[in-house]
């Protein structure tokens, strides 16, 4: 099976991906809604962490170092750079891992940024969705005020929605044309429809059809 098939197998089990009335961020009324925080077992974070390193992998793009936003970034970059090094320790084992602090700490070494410092490093930013842009936007502010070089984004799910009702293009091929860089996810809300078709209720994948037509990019 592929990673992608087993993290959606992994994601309904956990419930992490859930079908109902969902608002989100954005405001959006949305019938599904991807909760990484269900993901919350060693065994199902070992899972996890494989999938994204195996996306990472399969992209064969060069970084120095795996960025977390706080909070929900986090551990995602702890348990892939680890991942990473177990799968692939020639090419992946020496990537260095950091992140962000919400809070800046005017103690001990202080600054806002743990872990490896990003300065004149490619970085890959690591996160959880995007709907409309706005967190991962975040992150890049953050990196650039470290004098960082962001090569790339992984995320788990591109949910492939237009961020404004006149945007011509999804949040997540704004951000990759904006920064000249790759977005890479473990599935996208195409490959959700696709390799859940006959596994979750007729009614379910109907409204969620429904929603990308709305919402979705056309592109
Ligand atoms: P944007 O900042 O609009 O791209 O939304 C992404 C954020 O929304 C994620 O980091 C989550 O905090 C949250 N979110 C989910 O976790 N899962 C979803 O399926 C949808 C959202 C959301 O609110 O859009």
């Amino acid at each position: 099976m592929s990673y992608k098939s087993t993290f959606l197998e992994t994601a309904l089990e956990s419930e992490a991906l859930k079908f109902g009335s969902f608002t989100l961020k954005s405001g959006r009324q949305s019938p599904y809604f991807f909760n990484l925080g269900h993901f919350n077992t060693g065994k199902l974070l070992s899972n996890l962490a494989t999938s994204y390193a195996q996306a990472i992998i399969a992209s064969g793009l060069q970084f120095d170092i795996l960025f977390g936003p706080a909070y929900k970034g986090i551990p995602l970059a702890a348990i892939t750079v680890a991942k990473l090094a177990e799968l692939d320790p020639e090419n992946y084992g020496s990537i260095g891992y950091a992140f962000n602090r919400k809070e800046k700490k005017d103690h001990g070494e202080g600054g806002s940024i743990v872990g490896c410092a990003l300065k004149d490093k490619k970085i890959l930013i690591i996160d959880d969705v995007i709907t409309a842009g706005t967190a991962i936007n975040e992150a890049f502010e953050i990196i650039g005020n470290e004098k960082g070089h962001v090569v790339g984004c992984i995320i788990a799910l591109d949910r492939q929605e237009l961020p404004t009702d006149t945007a011509t293009i999804s949040a997540t091929q704004s951000v990759s044309e904006r920064y000249g860089i790759p977005v890479l996810s473990i599935v996208s809300l195409a490959e959700v429809i696709d390799i859940l078709s006959g596994k979750i209720s007729d009614s379910d994948l109907a409204s969620i059809q429904e929603y990308r037509n709305k919402y979705g990019s056309k592109k």
